[in-house]
């Protein structure tokens, strides 16, 4: 069989995404560098990619790539190193960040917080705790008034979803507690943060295009329909809960995608447990249909652009990482010509990072990272992601 080019619409967007405490090095100030020191993760974050002092390089890649587009978050932490105390030396550091970006030709998508929370504020509790609507709505109001003009596109806050449930409920994240009532209590906080902050936005920069991105599963109940109603629930919550409660506060959706997600029964248990099609090293099966389902299912339930902030794969030996993206991106045409407004893609992730509990032992980059002498070499993967970017277009069998 032949070969199919599957074109992607005009200006779609092409991009990468990191975020700061997987990438720039020496956030020390923050809960996760404090979690790390208790032993929680399996290794400490430390000088990272050193994308603090090496991100023209990073750029460089990106631009490489073919990309028109770049995904980052700021570090709340260095912005804010104490309460109320803003750091202009680490605004001033984002701004060049962010005009070297532009120079470089691509679009800049900024997150404003991708988990990581200050020490002085966890130290007052963190999201369970009322205040800290308020000191996020200060801390995004500095950022946008500041950097506003250098920012493209703004995600307020990247995956609520995994903070709340492990921080809250698994207790494998900062601030590793088991308890549902704190758990509602820190939903309740992020919402309100959500709606503040665009609030905020809208009033301070009308234009700036705002929203969140959610980690998003692709549910199904496996071996009994009595599971359906639990499966649908279970999608509400995880996958749309943020989205429902935050309407009329965000301009587009974004969702990332890694993996679907099995509800089946186990009499007299019920069980999650990820697809097993192709399991990766994260423990997480491929499956590029749910893509398809979750992109069509976020656009008949909003009717807003959408943008895949995030879709990747753990793959060391980067044997399965071209596949995977194809395979997906094939999923994410066939949601485009089923009417689905879908603006742009951006891979997890440009080079090998810390990957949380995981520290360094997961390798999600097009580029891997020699995390001695900090030497970026490209993978195979890389090549080919530049081909899509380059034509925007994927190639199929
Ligand atoms: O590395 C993370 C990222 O920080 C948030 N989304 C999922 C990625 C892979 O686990």
């Amino acid at each position: 069989m032949e070969n199919k080019i599957l074109k992607f619409p005009a200006g779609f967007l092409w991009g990468v995404a990191t975020s700061a405490y997987q990438v720039e090095g020496d956030c020390d100030n923050n809960d996760w560098c404090e979690w790390g020191k208790k032993g929680k993760t399996k290794g400490i974050a430390g000088k990272a990619c050193d994308s603090w002092n090496k991100y023209p390089e990073d750029h460089d890649l990106a631009q490489e790539l073919g990309c028109n587009a770049f995904r980052l978050s700021l570090e709340w932490s260095k912005i804010e190193p104490e309460e109320g105390k803003f750091s202009q030396e680490a605004i001033e550091h984002y701004r060049k960040v962010l005009q070297d970006i532009k120079a470089k030709g691509m679009m800049r998508s900024v997150t404003l917080w991708h988990w990581t929370l200050p020490i002085w504020l966890s130290k007052k509790g963190g999201w369970h705790k009322k205040h800290t609507v308020k000191y996020f709505t200060e801390y995004c109001k500095k950022v946008i008034e500041e950097l506003g003009d250098e920012i493209d596109q703004l995600l307020i806050m990247n995956e609520p979803r995994l903070p709340l449930n492990r921080g809250y409920l698994a207790g494998n994240f900062p601030p590793g507690k088991h308890n549902p009532i704190l758990y509602f209590l820190a939903r309740k906080n992020m919402v309100e943060a959500c709606k503040k902050c665009y609030d905020l936005s809208k009033e301070i920069k009308k234009d700036l295009p705002v929203g969140i991105t959610q980690f998003c599963n692709d549910f199904d109940y496996y071996n009994s329909k009595f599971l359906s109603f639990i499966t649908e629930q279970t999608e509400n919550l995880y996958n749309w809960y943020f989205y429902d409660q935050l309407r009329g506060h965000y301009d587009f959706v974004g969702i990332n995608y890694y993996f679907a997600v099995e509800v089946k029964l186990y009499p007299p248990s019920i069980k999650m447990q990820t697809v097993d099609m192709q399991i990766t090293e994260m423990g997480w099966g491929v499956f590029a249909d749910g893509l398809y389902e979750v992109v069509m299912d976020a656009w008949d339930r909003y009717k807003k652009p959408i943008y895949i902030f995030e879709n990747g794969i753990a793959n060391a030996e980067d044997d399965h990482r071209s596949a995977y993206i194809k395979s997906h991106l094939q999923k994410l045409h066939e949601a485009i010509s089923k009417g689905a407004d879908v603006r742009g893609y951006f891979h997890w992730s440009l080079v090998d990072n810390f990957e949380w509990v995981e520290a360094y032992n997961m390798k999600f980059g097009l580029v891997e990272i020699d995390f001695e002498t900090l030497e970026r070499k490209p993978r195979k993967s890389f090549y080919e992601y530049a081909k899509i970017c380059k034509n925007n277009a994927v190639e199929v069998g």
